[in-house]
């Protein structure tokens, strides 16, 4: 009995190592682990982040994504000017360049999650489906990690406002 306990912890274990990295393949796509940043309570948008390789020898478009804690998901560019970190909307999506890779992370490229349903939580999962011009259409799941993560939001009021407009 002792025994099955600590093998079932240790499968636990075991699986919840591997899961923290995870990936996905889609064509000559890969994407690696996509996660997003937990929110507070109330809070009306959320960013999320992954890697997506290109082994091909065309280039892909990320043109789009949708998931169901959302009203709606969209392409964001970070850049910092004038010392303010400042986002833009990507109505045409994101190049995945042939050979090479698109990376979304905090202060550059990301998914903004606007209208947010719910909270995401630290530890749990969320769905996210991803659209692309030439490999079509992918779910992968984000795991969500802790808010203290390095993330686009982190200059906190500008932002906010920023968003404010467009979570209605
Ligand atoms: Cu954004």
């Amino acid at each position: 009995m002792r025994n099955l306990k600590l093998t079932v912890a240790l499968a636990t274990l075991l699986f919840s190592v591997v899961a923290q990295a995870h990936d996905y393949t889609l064509g000559s796509l890969s994407i690696d682990h996509p996660w997003a940043r937990a929110t507070a309570p109330g809070a009306p948008v959320g960013g999320g982040f992954m890697s997506i390789n290109n082994a091909g020898d065309q280039p892909d478009r990320l043109i789009g994504a949708a998931a169901d804690f959302a009203t709606e998901v969209q392409i964001h560019e970070s850049s910092m000017a004038d010392g303010m970190m400042r986002m833009q909307h990507l109505p045409d999506g994101v190049v995945v360049p042939e050979g090479g890779k698109l990376v979304l992370r905090p202060g550059s490229y990301h998914l903004m999650f606007v209208g947010l349903q719910r909270r995401l939580v630290e530890g749990e999962r969320e769905t996210v489906r991803l659209e692309f011009e030439r490999a079509g259409g992918i779910e992968v799941e984000l795991t969500i990690e802790g808010p203290g993560e390095q993330g686009p939001h982190q200059d906190g009021d500008a932002m906010e406002m920023d968003h404010g407009d467009m979570s209605h």
